[in-house]
């Protein structure tokens, strides 16, 4: 039987990157789950991850932001097609052995690994052969920022995860985490966590339109560099006709010399079609074939109208699940959620604070 569990921070409405990295699998593996009840399935708006952004930001001084984009990010969630009687949809935070485990990681996992971490070390803005000792780039640098993927970790361990789907972003979290779950076992000389495999999503990054380098982000400060799952028909086309190309007018396939114009090649594979099945950059090179000598303005057109059509029906969804018995409805998800995600836990824990002589 498989355990599948994945999560999303709530630091924002979620984006297109977030969907077709990670969420459109979830709700494809909730409908491969309808043939086969021995899949279980838990998502969870990880609100105690998104402390480490959320938190630092002033204008969360009553909670009432974090507050906020937890239901959204629920509501999100319940828009593009997750039900929450075949799935287990939570809040991390009303879970609290997530926080317990990842104490009792922390106790063995290891810093010189964590330092290693990409994420960490962007955050940190060093370049990759420098070390996390530099004084001046730690200085005020929050811990739970460091120790994020233990928490992760945690995450997928307490509910005995066998696989959990991510976007590209987080394999190295992931592995880190199938590394601490070996390394637990081995000091308590007994198979208590499972280590997990992950499900790599088969869209790459999506980049952000405005600076196609960069991922595309919840957090950025430019709302033009990424569509919002909420975002309307008209909005959606005018991001994308501005989304940032060069100055060659036709359409070609380069990741690297054209990476705007890639981007809207990915996108349009991924959105256009079933291509999540199959390779996207076969689709994504076919697509260029197939426009060839055509300008930009004509794939931007395209484009806008595929998301427009593939993100039909969110928007509307989205305010009637955040609007529903004056939003008692989305508390009533969180908490069904919660019961039965708290229940999962059990087992873990006991074996582990059975095991550690807790
Ligand atoms: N640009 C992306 N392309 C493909 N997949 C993506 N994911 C995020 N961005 C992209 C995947 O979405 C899932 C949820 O991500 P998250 O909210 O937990 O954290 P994140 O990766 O940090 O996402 P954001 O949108 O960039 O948020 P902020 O700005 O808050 O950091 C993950 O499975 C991730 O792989």
């Amino acid at each position: 039987s498989a355990v599948i569990f994945s999560g999303i921070q709530p630091t924002g409405v979620p984006h297109l990157g977030n969907y077709l990295g990670a969420l459109l699998r979830w709700v494809q593996l909730q409908d491969a789950a309808a043939e086969d009840k021995n899949t279980q399935l838990y998502y969870s708006v990880v609100d105690l991850h998104a402390l480490t952004s959320v938190q630092a930001a002033s204008s969360n001084s009553n909670g009432d932001v974090l507050r906020q984009r937890r239901r959204e990010t629920l509501a999100a969630m319940l828009a593009i097609g997750l039900d929450p009687e075949r799935c287990v949809l939570f809040y991390q935070s009303a879970v609290p052995a997530h926080s317990e485990l990842m104490w009792l990681l922390s106790c063995t996992a290891s810093v010189g690994y964590l330092s290693r971490m990409t994420q960490w070390k962007s955050k940190l803005q060093l370049k990759d052969d420098a070390s996390f000792t530099d004084e001046k780039a730690r200085a005020g640098l929050k811990l739970g920022l460091f120790s994020y993927p233990v928490l992760m970790a945690a995450d997928v361990l307490v509910h005995r995860a066998t696989h959990v789907p991510v976007g590209e972003d987080q394999c190295q979290h992931l592995e880190f985490a199938r590394e601490v779950a070996s390394g637990f076992n081995h000091v308590h000389g007994q198979q208590l966590l499972v280590p997990p495999a992950t499900l790599l999503s088969p869209a790459r990054r999506i980049m952000s339109l405005q600076q196609p380098t960069q991922k595309m982000s919840k957090s950025h400060a430019d709302e033009r560099s990424r569509i919002l799952l909420t975002d309307d028909a008209k909005t959606i086309k005018s991001k994308i006709m501005a989304a940032l190309t060069d100055s060659k007018n036709t359409v070609s396939y380069k990741p690297t010399a054209r990476p705007g114009v890639t981007n809207l090649l990915q996108l349009l594979a991924l959105v256009e079609g079933d291509s999540l099945l199959g390779s996207t950059e076969d689709t994504a090179k076919a697509l260029a074939k197939e426009m060839e000598g055509q300008t930009l303005g004509l794939l931007k057109r395209r484009v806008a109208d595929a998301v427009v059509e593939r993100l039909a029906g969110v928007r509307e969804r989205f305010t009637d699940v955040m609007e529903r018995d004056g939003g008692a409805y989305l508390d009533r998800v969180a908490e069904h959620g919660a019961k039965q995600a708290r229940a999962n836990t059990a087992e873990t824990m006991d074996a582990v604070r059975t095991a550690i002589g807790l």
